[in-house]
This record gives C-alpha cells, sequence and structure tokens, in this order.
C-alpha cells in the first residue's frame, strides 16, 4: 500500500527549506524565491517554490566554479577519489530520501526510484570514484576541460545529474549543473550531500530555473556543456556554442525499435516490451516505442501484449504494487493526448485497466496499423503510447527500423543467434540490446547517433568526454638534427 510515512519525512525536508529550492553555488544556497511552482504530478499538490536564476546569477555560479577548479585539480586523483566515494556513501545514506522525492516531483513507481534510479546513480559515482584513481595510469598526458556547464531533464532527474557530475569531478573539472524545472528537489538533496561529503565549495553549482536559465548558462563563460534533453534544444545549444568551439555533448531523443521474429521466446519479449515502454510510463529517451513484429507471431504476439496489458496496475506513484505512474506535468500529458488525438489512422487501443479520477496519468496504449510516414510513427511521443507494425523478411525489419531520423537504441528478440548477430549491425543505433532491453551500466557507454545526438555517457568513453590532451610543453627533449 501507500508509504505515507516516507512521504511525510521528505515532505518535512522540504518545508524544513522554508517550502523552497533553489541555487546552490559556492557551498551554499543562493536567493531562494517562489519564481516558479513545482507540484507533484500524481496529485496536483504544490511541493516547493523554486528560484527561476537570472543571468548574473548564472555567471556567478560559474565564477565560483571557475576559482574552485585548480584546486580540484591540483588536489589530485586519490582526493578526488576519496570524495567521490563519500558522495556515494552519503546517497547511500540518504537513498530512501532521494527514491520519495524524485517520486513525489516526477511522479514515477517508487519501485523504480528505489530499486533502479537511486542505486544506478550511486553505482554511477563509486565506479567513476575507480575510474579517477586510474586516470594518471591510464590517460597520462590528459587534462580536464575546465568548467563545465551541464543542462539535464526531467524523466531521471537524479540518475542524469549522476550520469553528468560524477565523471566531471572524476576528470578534475568543477561543474555548474541545471536541472529541469519540473523535477529540481533531488539535486537540493544531492547538494546537501555534497557538502557533507566535504565537495569543496564551488566544486558542485546548483541552479534551478527554466530554458531561460539554460540558455543562460549556454552563454556563460563555461569550457564544455553536456546536454540531455529535446532534440529541438539539443539543436538550439549547438547552434548557440557553434562559435565558440567549446566542446559540446548531446544525448537527445530516440524513436527506438523493438524487433521481435518468429522464433522469438514470445512470453520474454512481451515482459521486455513492458520494460521498454512502459517503465517510467514510456518517458525514457531510449524507450522501446516503436514495435516490429514478424507476421508468423504477430497475433499471438498482440494477444499475449494486450493480455499484459490489462495487468498493468495504474496509479499512485507511492504505492509499492504500481507498475505505471502519473506523467511528470499536465503540460506533457496535454504534448501526449494531443499527439494521439490528432492521429486518424490504424487501431487505437487502451489498457482495460481502473485509471484514477485525478492526477497526469495516462492509460498503456497500443496503436496499430500505422503507415510507416505517421507522425505517430516517426515522432517521439514520450509517453506510454507504442505503435506497432509488422514485417516479413530479416531485410524489411531492417529496413523499417532504421527509417526514422533517430538511432538511439534497438532491442531485437530471436532465439536464432545467426539471425540475432547478422541484424545487429546493420541497426542505426548507439547501443542494440539483444533478447533484452533497457540494460545500463555504469561501466558501459550509453549515447546516440544521428538527430538522437552524439558523444558518449559511461565508461572510459564517456570520461573522456571531460577530457582534454595538455596543452603545456612536452616534457620530450627535441630531437637535434
Ligand atoms: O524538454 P527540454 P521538454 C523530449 C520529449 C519531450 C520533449 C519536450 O519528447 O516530450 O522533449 O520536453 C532545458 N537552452 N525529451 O520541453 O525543453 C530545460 O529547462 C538551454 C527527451 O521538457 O529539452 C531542461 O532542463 N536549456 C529527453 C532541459 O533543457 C534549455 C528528455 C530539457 O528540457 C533550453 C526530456 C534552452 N533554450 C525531453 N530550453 C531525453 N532525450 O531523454 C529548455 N532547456
Amino acid at each position: 500500500g501507500p508509504a505515507p510515512e516516507s512521504a511525510k519525512e521528505a515532505l518535512a525536508w522540504i518545508e524544513a527549506k522554508g517550502g523552497m529550492a533553489g541555487p546552490f553555488v559556492n557551498g551554499k544556497w543562493g536567493s531562494l524565491r517562489a519564481d516558479i511552482e513545482s507540484r507533484n504530478p500524481a496529485t496536483g499538490e504544490r511541493l516547493a517554490g523554486l528560484t527561476k536564476c537570472t543571468a548574473a546569477e548564472v555567471d556567478a555560479a560559474v565564477k565560483a566554479a571557475r576559482k574552485a577548479q585548480p584546486g580540484w585539480w591540483k588536489a589530485g586523483a586519490h582526493a578526488r577519489a576519496r570524495i567521490l566515494y563519500a558522495i556515494a556513501r552519503g546517497m547511500q545514506k540518504q537513498s530512501r530520501l532521494l527514491a520519495v522525492i524524485e517520486t513525489l516531483d516526477n511522479g514515477k513507481p517508487i519501485r523504480e526510484s528505489r530499486d533502479i534510479d537511486v542505486p544506478l546513480a550511486i553505482r554511477h559515482f563509486y565506479h567513476h570514484a575507480g575510474l579517477a584513481q586510474l586516470l594518471e595510469s591510464e590517460r597520462p598526458g590528459m587534462v580536464p576541460h575546465g568548467v563545465c556547464g551541464q543542462i539535464i531533464p526531467w524523466n531521471f532527474p537524479l540518475l542524469m545529474l549522476a550520469w553528468k557530475i560524477a565523471p566531471a569531478l572524476a576528470a578534475g573539472n568543477t561543474v555548474v549543473l541545471k536541472p529541469a524545472e519540473y523535477t529540481s528537489l533531488s539535486a537540493m538533496v544531492f547538494a546537501e550531500i555534497c557538502a557533507e561529503a566535504g565537495v569543496p565549495p564551488g566544486v558542485v553549482n546548483i541552479v534551478t530555473g527554466d530554458g531561460e536559465t539554460g540558455a543562460a548558462l549556454v552563454a556563460a563563460e563555461v569550457d564544455k556543456i553536456a546536454f540531455t534533453g529535446s532534440t529541438e534544444v539539443g539543436r538550439r545549444i549547438r547552434e548557440a556554442t557553434a562559435g565558440r568551439g567549446i566542446p559540446l555533448t548531446l544525448e537527445l531523443g530516440g524513436k527506438s525499435p523493438y524487433i521481435v521474429f518468429d522464433d522469438a521466446d514470445l512470453d520474454s519479449a512481451v515482459e521486455g516490451l513492458v520494460d521498454a515502454i512502459w517503465f517510467n510510463q514510456g518517458q525514457v529517451c531510449c524507450a522501446g516505442s516503436r514495435l516490429l513484429v514478424q507476421e508468423g507471431v504477430a497475433e499471438r504476439f498482440y494477444d499475449k501484449l494486450t493480455t499484459r496489458m490489462d495487468r498493468l496496475r495504474v496509479g499512485d506513484p507511492l504505492d509499492k504494487c504500481i507498475d505505471v505512474g502519473a506523467v511528470v506535468d499536465p503540460v506533457q500529458l496535454r504534448a501526449i493526448t494531443e499527439m494521439v488525438d490528432a492521429n486518424t489512422e490504424g487501431e487505437v487501443r487502451r489498457a482495460n485497466v481502473p485509471m484514477p479520477a485525478n492526477g497526469c496519468y495516462y492509460p498503456p496504449t497500443l496503436i496499430t496499423g500505422l503507415s510507416t510516414s505517421s507522425p505517430l510513427m516517426q515522432e517521439e511521443i514520450f509517453g506510454p503510447v507504442l505503435v506497432s507494425t509488422t514485417f516479413r523478411t530479416p531485410d524489411e525489419a531492417v529496413e523499417l527500423a532504421n527509417n526514422t531520423r533517430y538511432g538511439l537504441a534497438a532491442t531485437l528478440w530471436s532465439e536464432n543467434v545467426n539471425l540475432a548477430l547478422g541484424v545487429a549491425p546493420r541497426l542505426k543505433a548507439g547501443v542494440v540490446w539483444v533478447n533484452g532491453t533497457n540494460m545500463f551500466d555504469a561501466a558501459a557507454p550509453f549515447g546516440g547517433i544521428r538527430e538522437s545526438g552524439f558523444g558518449r555517457e559511461g565508461g572510459w568513453e564517456g570520461l573522456g568526454a571531460y577530457l582534454r590532451p595538455d596543452r603545456r610543453p612536452s616534457r620530450l627533449k627535441p630531437v637535434a638534427p
């Protein structure tokens, strides 16, 4: 059942801040103002007032990061590793608070924030503490960029923060991070954890606000920018930074194919699909949102899928038995609804499940019989809506799978290893999962190609995005002619 006690504890934590959240700069809270309201999408209740940082406030944060950076780098790999380990342990100690705040703020099922978001975020800090210690031997001659501006979305607030901050700090950079306006509260808990873990003032700075604050951070004197979010904003950031030539990594949208071949283990493929499209209400950049199923098993597969859909439990995200929670915000709910309602093709099937009367809920939905040019087949819906079509041959599956401007992830199911390994390399995607989906690890680089962006996060490849070759004169003696 619901967990009112832990929710009370989380709300008390916010209340203790005067019901306000705002910038954390140079190890201190900045001006807390209720410029933006942060609400619980499951109930509509107000959680906190949020400061919308001005360009001047963003610049002050960048200055603090600039001042702290040389010391953070010179402290050495072991000092940085020790602090990253301390952050990881601090997050572990606060894991319940983090999970509940994330669920209140975002609407995601507590089972997911507790078992996925928070543990993966912690693992990211542990892993990068280890990488920090190996830097000098494994990447000699590499140095940090300096100050990194980082902008993250609302679908995995704490995990995206970890993906950004852990490698940047491990490599000796300092950061100014802007969380998304819908979901800034777990970043506030994180700021406190940093202070307790002994992160020197100015090394981790957080500026709250919306797209205007984000644009101010992009325009500020930063040495590198990392962004995860929509393809549209990614394009704008690329334009805004083009003239400055600073390094940029972009992790953008997707329309990832989920391919089921005739010989697949259909029951496992159905369970995988539940994870691919209904995890986090489908608000996942690599969501398996386009089902491609081979004709021979299509009817059986749809039967199994719709039976499973009707068993999904939609409701109060704090309830541990819930599979599908609330969509992040009324704005996103409206976007999903309008996109689906504008469609006139195919057959729309909604899960036959009880739906909560209030709150930002959208039913798990399957749409079949769409033409490949339909906007629903081409555009990211970013909600619990699966679109599907059938194919005859592996060649046709590859062609359909690649028929999109994106290239973030792909999943395929087959018991035939030759078929699977033949098809996988032909899929245009940053990651291809075979007989599984959503497999993430701090050691595995993740990222897209085409309009899904560029750059990788995780592992040595991800760390490399926060390093550059040293520009100091080489220590090698010039050879006499
Ligand atoms: O994203 P935005 P939105 C997709 C998804 C979703 C759609 C819209 O399809 O429905 O985008 O979501 C900051 N300069 N994804 O509008 O605006 C913003 O404050 C600098 C996919 O919420 O891209 C937030 O912190 N920053 C996705 C962050 O960018 C700006 C995750 C992302 O918000 C800015 C989220 C600007 N001009 C949405 N404008 C994924 N790939 O995971 C906004 N921001």
